[in-house]
């Protein structure tokens, strides 16, 4: 394969956002990746990664995950090993979901969240969510094969108005 040709590899997605005030109900934000299959690649997920959910193959992990937000650096950290994917898998959407609790919880009421996407030192893309401050979830990235099967990055930022199940289902549609 041509060095021109070669697409992305492998990518770390990483999450944070500081804990909620003593004596409050926990932030809880969840990473989600959902795979498409060339079929259906808006339609339904072929497969959803999250905290309770791994990837059949192996290739997409989430290497950390927080509850809480308490703690330095990443509270959650997701890595896609987009090489390694079998090749009916066309298209990768990442998204970050806040658990709904009691009333509705949205990203301007999570202090200091910001999401980064890495493939090894270089930023894809990073974001703090103001362009998504009334949304309970939004997707952060979407990566597809170009023609020759290589995988490309796109920056997005979607938000989406419902319960993290509900955006899973639907977080491929756009
Ligand atoms: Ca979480």
């Amino acid at each position: 394969m041509s060095s021109l040709n070669k697409g992305i590899d492998k990518v770390e997605v990483t999450l944070k956002w500081d804990p909620s005030p003593m004596g409050t109900a926990p932030h809880d934000l969840d990473i989600i990746a959902a795979t498409y299959t060339a079929d259906a690649p808006y339609g339904e997920p072929a497969y959803l990664v999250h905290f309770d959910s791994r990837s059949p193959d192996g290739t997409i992990t989430l290497n950390r995950d927080s509850q809480t937000g308490q703690g330095f650096g990443a509270d959650e950290v997701m890595t896609l090993e987009l090489e390694r994917l079998a090749p009916e898998y066309t298209r990768v959407v990442v998204g970050v979901a806040i658990q709904q609790g009691e009333g509705r919880k949205t990203f301007g009421d999570i202090p200091n969240p910001g999401v980064r996407v890495r493939e090894g030192y270089e930023e894809l893309s990073q974001s703090d969510f103001a362009g998504a401050a009334s949304a309970t979830a939004a997707t952060v990235a979407e990566f597809a094969r170009g023609e020759a099967g290589e995988w490309h990055h796109r920056v997005v930022l979607r938000g989406y108005d419902g319960d993290p199940e509900e955006f899973a289902s639907a977080m491929g549609r756009a």
